[in-house]
Order: C-alpha cells, then structure tokens, then sequence
C-alpha cells in the first residue's frame, strides 16, 4: 500500500517534499496556514542566489552540485524558467568568509574559479569598487533562483502527482507513535503512517521538544533602479556577497523585473512570525546606500525602487536542520536554513523523501542532524 505521508508546511522545503514525495508514489496531504508562495516567510522577493563554491562549508558542496540538475529537471517539467547563470563575485578581506570560504570549498572540491585582485575586479566588473586589501573569488557556475515560480512549479507536480494540498490550514500540534502520526488543525485530526515537519520560520514552536536555538530576524531586500539597468543584466554582471571588516554582510543580484537587488545578509532583530516583518522605510533604504556608496558606487546612487522583506529562521552555526526526528523514525524534520537554504530545495525534497519512504538517506546530512542542541532526553510518543 501506498505510505501515506503528511507535510506540515509548504512553503519552499515543505513544496520540495510534497513533490519529491508524491513523484515518488507517496499518498501525501501538504497543510499550510497560508497559501505559499507568500511574503510571510523565506522565499519572497522574486531571486535567490544559487553558488557551489559554498563559503558557508565544503560540506555543503555535494548537495548543492545535486541541486543543479534538480533545478534543470523541475524546468524542463514545468516549462519554467528558474535558473539563470551570472556568475558569482566574491568579495572582501581574503581571510573573511565570503572569500576564504568559497576558495577553500572551491579547492577542496576542485571547482572551477578565479580569485581576483582588487584591481581586476575593477577591471574585469566595472561596477565594484574593492579597496586595495580587498579580493574577489569569482565562481562561473553561479547565477540566480526564481523562488516563487519554483514553489509554484513544485507545488504544481506534486498536485499533477496526486497530492492534497491544504491551504488555510493551520497545524497546532502534532503527535507520532509506532501506530503512525498524527496532526491537529482547526478541522480536526488529521493521521497518516509518516509526517514531514518544514515549518519555516513556525519552527521553533512546533518542534520545541528538540530545543532548537532558532532565531527569526527579520531582512530586507532591497531594489534599485540605475539608469543603465542593462549594464547590471544577469550576464552581464554576477551575483555577489561582499563580508565588510565591521562584520556585516551584503549582497545582490543583477536586473531581474525591471530592478537589481541590493541588500543585508547580516542584520538582527528578532520577529514573532505570527506578527510578520514590519515594512521596510526609507531610513533603512538610505542605510544601505551608504554601505554601497564605496562598493557598488552606481547603485547606491540609483533610484531606490522599493523592498520586500522576508523571515531568515537562524541556527546559531546558520547550519541547517535536516535529518530524522531523534525520539521518531516515522518524522523528519527541516527548518533553520538560516538564510542560505533556497538554493537547495529539490535536494532537500528528495532526503525528506528518503528519509520518510526509506528510513534513511545516503546524502551527506549528518552535520545537519535535528538532534544537535538537545539538553536532555525527549518525550518520545507524547501528544504535543
Ligand atoms: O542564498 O546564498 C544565498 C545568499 C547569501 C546571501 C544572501 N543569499
């Protein structure tokens, strides 16, 4: 008989698990309080970087070299376009990490790339302004996501699949046993043999047995508008992450609907996600120039042309959480992707499918495993 699978969540992992799931003969029901894609969690804002030289860790790689065909296979089912090659720019001090760590994973797993002086740079992309003791590490298999079009694209096979897929539904809580498991909405129980926890930035709520240290910050993305908005086009002009010695981060990416997106990975502020991100001011806009007035020069003196903010749910080592639940076989769990996520979606469909039809994965997760921040022992069974 057909395993019969529910996902609670379904915005970017959760609609990368009801695909995988249902493409691969799961029975799946997929519940979410809202209706994604949405603005109400980690995917809004109409790109995501992709990037394999991955400064975060060499552990990374592996998954991030399976995503790519993944994302080619989800075009050619859906006949969308999400995946444009740019490039990517990395750059800043050579011991910071976007440099450091994106040449050492580079080299650990030979992927192509050059590291740039700041002089080439220059040359080479007119539009960045490195200071002398700046570098760039700059990575040709890079380039850029559309997320909301791939939730869509995602969510649209697992429907063509078969699968059920609940908006409007809140989870409240969840319980599994050796008997199966089962969630609570407002309309009642729902049970099946196995259930797939991805509930974004709701995480830390649903799944507080694990003692998860997550942090919900808010951030904004920002877009500009220069004058010359085809100098910044995606082949033209790369995805970039530039570390600043104060310890901030930023980032962009090139012209993609008429704006090119310039904006903090760093940041703070903790948010209730019930209550969502505050919207973004022109306090904030003028912020962020001035950190690209010496860097990016043409674009902090461009129009600005409005925000979209989104959720970053942060582990405190911005490692995912991604595994098995510890106290349930029968629940697998993914949240915490800390901001750097979307461009593993399909990869993470798939372990979240391994893990809930076969009882394990052979992809390299470990690191990511939901037991790390436990302080004692979990209350297996219980009905939360
Ligand atoms: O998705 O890799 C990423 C990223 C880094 C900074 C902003 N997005």
């Amino acid at each position: 008989m057909r395993p019969r699978v529910i996902v609670v969540g379904l915005g970017t992992m959760g609609a990368a698990a009801a695909w995988r799931l249902a493409a691969r003969g799961a029975d799946v029901v997929g519940l979410d309080r809202f209706a994604p894609p949405h603005r109400r969690g980690a995917h809004a804002g109409g790109t995501r970087i992709i990037r394999m030289a991955y400064m975060e860790g060499a552990a990374y790689v592996p998954l991030v070299r399976r995503a790519y065909p993944m994302w080619r296979d989800l075009e050619a089912a859906t006949g969308r376009r999400l995946l444009t090659p740019s490039g990517a720019l990395m750059l800043g001090p050579a011991d910071l990490p976007a440099v450091a760590g994106s040449a050492e994973a580079a080299r650990e797993h030979g992927l192509a790339h050059e590291v740039l002086d700041a002089a080439e740079v220059r040359r080479r992309f007119p539009a960045f302004t490195p200071g002398p003791d700046e570098v760039g590490v700059f990575e040709e298999a890079a380039g850029l996501l559309r997320p909301e079009a791939a939730i869509e694209a995602m969510l649209g096979l697992a429907r063509d699949a078969g699968a059920d897929l609940r908006t409007g539904a809140e989870v409240t809580g969840w319980w599994a046993g050796p008997e199966g498991v089962g969630v609570r909405t407002a309309d009642g129980e729902l049970r099946a043999d196995r259930l797939v926890l991805a509930p974004g930035a709701w995480a830390g709520r649903l799944l507080d047995d694990l003692d998860l240290p997550l942090r919900v910050e808010r951030r904004v993305q920002h877009y500009w508008r220069p004058a010359d908005l085809s100098a910044y086009a995606p082949e033209r002009f790369p995805v970039w992450i530039w570390d600043a010695p104060d310890g901030s981060t930023g980032y962009g990416i090139g012209a993609v609907d008429g704006a090119v997106k310039a904006a903090m990975h760093s940041g703070a502020g903790l948010v209730d996600p019930d209550l969502g991100a505050d919207p973004a001011t022109t306090a904030e806009a003028d912020t962020m120039r001035e950190w690209l007035a010496s860097r990016v020069p043409d674009l902090a003196a461009a129009e600005w042309a409005g925000a979209v903010e989104c959720l970053y749910t942060l582990t405190p080592d911005t490692d995912f959480v991604l595994g098995p639940h510890p106290a349930h076989a029968n629940v697998a769990v993914a949240c915490g992707f800390s901001g750097h996520g979307f461009k593993f979606a399909p990869v993470v469909g798939d372990v979240l499918a391994d893990l809930t039809l076969a009882g394990g994965t052979e992809a390299p997760v470990g690191l990511f495993d939901p037991g790390r921040f436990r302080r004692g022992a979990f209350a297996g069974g219980v009905d939360r």
